[in-house]
């Protein structure tokens, strides 16, 4: 009995929607576990402005009963986006703030997260085969 709780809870926790006052700042599709089915990558912010975000989380959702269930999310992504800067990536072709997906020689591909464009300010989460791990962080 205390093993269906705990499963229940389990699955409950980890079919749970983002909460209401969550805000999408950026979202991607993508196989980024490479089981040939689409996930949806997503940057929530409690605040609309990118420039404000604090309390930023990054979330991979799985679509199940035709809507977006998230099957992780990491909280420590406690950043502010700079899109005033994305002039410079236009002007030297370099990668805008947001969330790219980006298919490298690793079985799995890079979930690539741009705070500010043409610098070092950047997260790079992929996945290792049972969970989504930071792999780098910018300076
Ligand atoms: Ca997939």
């Amino acid at each position: 009995m205390r093993i269906a709780l705990f499963l229940l809870g389990l699955t409950l926790v980890l079919t749970s929607p983002a909460s209401a006052r969550d805000y999408i700042l950026y979202s991607r599709i993508g196989d980024v576990d490479a089981d040939r089915v689409a996930e949806r990558v997503v940057i929530y912010s409690s605040n609309p402005n990118p420039r404000k975000g604090k309390s930023v989380a990054l979330a991979v959702q799985e679509k199940r009963g035709g809507q977006w269930r998230t099957v992780f999310r990491e909280k420590s992504v406690d950043h502010e986006f700079h899109p005033e800067n994305n002039n410079l990536a236009a002007q030297t072709g370099g990668m805008k703030t947001g969330l790219y997906i980006r298919k490298t020689d690793a079985r799995y591909p890079d979930i690539f997260i741009v705070f500010t464009p043409n610098s070092g300010d950047f997260f790079l989460y992929r996945y290792n085969g049972s969970t989504y791990k930071l792999l780098d962080v910018g300076n």
